[in-house]
């Protein structure tokens, strides 16, 4: 079979953003659209040429349409063999596993998240390095400058192959292995985590729980290990089934979006515990009976307790987070003498620091958290980390945490997040705010004095790397935050974030209703970035 070549143009915006580049399906969908980008990898990642690839996606529309096209050029290309996902399906986390477990060249995923997915909605695909991880800033712009000027691609014609059942197959040259997807990641997580203990605490017939998969690709890891691994009873899952539009909903596990289960921890006779993942299954949502767990919270208190756990006994060598993510996992580090790190929003500011051994564990507070277990934030894990220490601690997820409280202080955390704006007037306000950080310092804002403002940049202790104009963040001399910045995971107009922060040393507040304590914050934000003149927007559209 002859490798042909298939001339096209280069399409404009081709860059990733945050996580891999997402267009609508549609935009997918153009004739030599996603060909141009897939080849776009293969010219710049050469070891993949002879290598081994692996290759799966969260079940959305175009996921196999879209496996089939990277199957054909993949083999034109020189791969030497595929691993795939039966029925084109792996979690971002699951193909982490494998691309590390297997030693592969990398990996290339299909998703577009906590997108919603459909003929009319997202659709995403990101590469990922030999290291497991998402491929650093370095790459992704050599891939995005490929694409402005390519010309053509490499495939062959050849019929669409069998991915349903699991198996080798060749295809030209190329071998082509259909893998169980969660075979290899549930064996990872049993290897991390107290399953004796697990299945204890599921065995005594008080604890209830349900996760919900919210008809993403979590559904068959969470069935394989929360029921048939650790005999929690059948149906604890809830939307287990992936489903190309996710069910019409929003596979985003936050307040907004997973409503039903929320519903289901309030009350007493709520459940002890709730969990939620996103459409690619690196996201989790910790809810215990009458109680949200915020990601930030959930970073700290997994810091603080990891020696519960198996596989971080021995204790943890350095925590990082996000910029906008709370300051709660750096008291912990403190605590523990360890290493903290703030870096830009996106998995892949963790990857070196996990690769060079500075940090264990490492979190965002857009629900993202894990370990050096894999190099993608890692949902399920998150789910049986906190499992484990209910298991292990015999405490309630309110009690654990409001010891955490005690113990650290809290800090109350709430993000607002206004969608959908208009791009120019989104930038314009960024712009603002930017012309405005000189002359802040020693202000006074309401009862809060300005202690530092910057548009925050990164300096890579590893790789010397520096990435600039990350995000607003002004802060506080009572440590409270405001940071405004532009998502970059959206595929339409502009999503302006507001993150706000203040922390609360004193017990007896702990128990207060965050957006009441924050209000004075909101205010401020609004008013020195001119939300509401500026997008039109009074309220935000999501607050997690
Ligand atoms: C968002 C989150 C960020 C996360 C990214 C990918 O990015 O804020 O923390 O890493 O999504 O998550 P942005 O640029 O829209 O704020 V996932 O689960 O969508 O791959
Ligand atoms: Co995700």
């Amino acid at each position: 079979m002859e490798a042909k070549v298939v001339t096209s143009r280069p399409f404009e915006g081709q860059r990733p953003g945050t996580s891999g580049l997402r267009k609508k399906v549609k935009v997918f969908a153009q004739p030599h659209y996603l060909e141009n980008f897939v080849q776009a990898i293969f010219d710049t990642q050469k070891d993949l040429a002879g290598g081994v690839l692996v290759v799966g996606g969260d079940g959305r529309y175009y996921n196999r349409t879209a496996i089939q096209i990277i199957l054909r050029m993949a083999a034109a290309n020189g791969v030497s063999k595929v691993l795939v996902g039966q029925g084109g399906i792996l979690s971002t986390p699951a193909a982490s596993c494998l691309i590390r477990k297997y030693k592969t060249q990398g990996g290339i995923i299909l998703s577009a998240s906590h997108n919603p997915g459909g003929p009319e909605e997202d659709f995403g695909i990101k590469f990922n390095a030999p290291n497991g991880g998402p491929a650093p800033e370095a790459v992704t712009e050599a891939i995005f400058q490929r694409t402005r000027v390519i010309d053509g691609y490499r495939t062959l014609e050849h019929p669409d192959l069998d991915l349903d059942h699991i198996g080798s197959t060749r295809l030209g040259d190329m071998s082509v292995e259909v893998v169980d997807p969660v075979a290899d990641y549930a064996d990872l997580m049993e290897s991390l985590f107290d399953f004796g203990a697990i299945r204890q605490l599921f065995d005594s017939g008080s604890f209830r729980m349900r996760m919900d998969a919210m008809h993403a690709v979590t559904g068959p890891y969470a069935v394989e290990i929360l029921e048939n691994r650790l005999g929690a009873e059948p149906g604890t899952v809830m939307n287990g089934e992936p489903k190309e539009d996710f069910g019409g909903g929003h596979p985003d596990p936050n307040l907004a979006h997973a409503k039903e289960l929320v519903a289901m921890t309030l009350g007493a006779d709520g459940l002890d515990f709730a969990a939620a993942s996103d459409g690619d299954g690196d996201r989790n949502m910790i809810l215990g009976k009458n109680f949200f767990v915020t990601p930030s919270d959930s970073l700290a208190v997994l810091a603080a307790n990891a020696h519960h756990v198996p596989g971080y006994r021995d204790g943890i060598v350095g925590v990082a987070r996000s910029m906008p993510t709370s300051q709660a996992s750096d008291r912990v580090a403190e605590h523990l003498g360890i290493e903290c790190f703030e870096t830009p929003t996106g998995w892949k500011f963790f990857g070196n620091l996990l690769d060079a051994g500075r940090i264990t564990l490492c979190g965002e507070e857009s629900f993202g958290t894990g370990s050096d277990h894999v190099r993608e934030k890692d949902g399920l894990w998150a789910v049986l980390f906190w499992l484990n220490l209910l298991a292990e601690r015999r405490q309630s997820v309110a009690e654990i945490v409001h010891e955490h409280w005690r113990r650290f202080g809290r800090n109350f955390y709430t993000r607002h997040d206004y969608e959908g704006v208009d791009a120019s007037a989104a930038e314009g306000l960024i712009d603002h705010l930017r012309l405005l950080l000189t002359e802040l310092p020693g202000k006074t804002l309401g009862a809060y004095k300005v202690q530092y403002a910057d548009d925050f940049s990164y300096l890579d202790p590893i790789d010397g790397s520096r990435t600039e104009r990350q995000g607003i963040r002004i802060g506080f001399e009572d440590g409270s935050r405001i940071v405004f910045r532009l998502s970059g995971t959206g595929t339409h107009g502009a999503t302006l974030r507001v993150y706000l922060e203040s922390f609360e040393p004193d017990p007896a507040g702990h128990d207060r209703d965050t957006q009441e304590v924050m209000q004075p914050l909101i205010l401020i934000a609004r008013e020195l970035a001119q939300i509401e003149t500026r997008t039109g927007r009074a309220e935000p559209d999501v607050i997690t």
